[in-house]
């Protein structure tokens, strides 16, 4: 995608992602997580869920998503889908509905 990046590893099998300073970044516990340090508005901004982040990354290079067409319209389906998981995965957890759009 042409975008700088550093990786940090986070050791699932040794339980890495229930580390406090892990849960700040994803409080439902899991990999991966991105934190764009140019977000909108030039804050940084963190989101988890594969599905959100390459939709994010995507329209934010302008990259793989189709302008206007039946294919389009398919990708546009799948955010509603992808809002749903982070929320299903949150009210799981017990976080309250009005703090989990992490969209916003
Ligand atoms: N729906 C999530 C699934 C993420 C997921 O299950 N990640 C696994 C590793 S592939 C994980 O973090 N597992 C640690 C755990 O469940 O404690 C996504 O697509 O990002």
């Amino acid at each position: 995608m042409g975008l700088p990046y550093t990786v940090y590893p986070v050791d699932v099998f040794g339980e890495e992602q229930f580390k406090p300073e892990f849960l700040r970044l994803n409080p439902v516990a899991k990999v991966p997580v991105i934190t764009d340090h140019d977000g909108p508005g030039g804050k940084p901004y963190t989101l988890f869920e594969s599905g959100a982040i390459l939709l994010y990354l995507a329209e934010k290079t302008g990259q793989f998503l189709p302008k206007a067409d039946a294919q389009a319209a398919q990708a546009a389906r799948l955010r509603p889908e992808v809002a749903r998981d982070q929320q299903t995965a949150l009210v799981g957890l017990g976080v309250p509905e009005s703090s989990a759009d992490l969209r916003a």
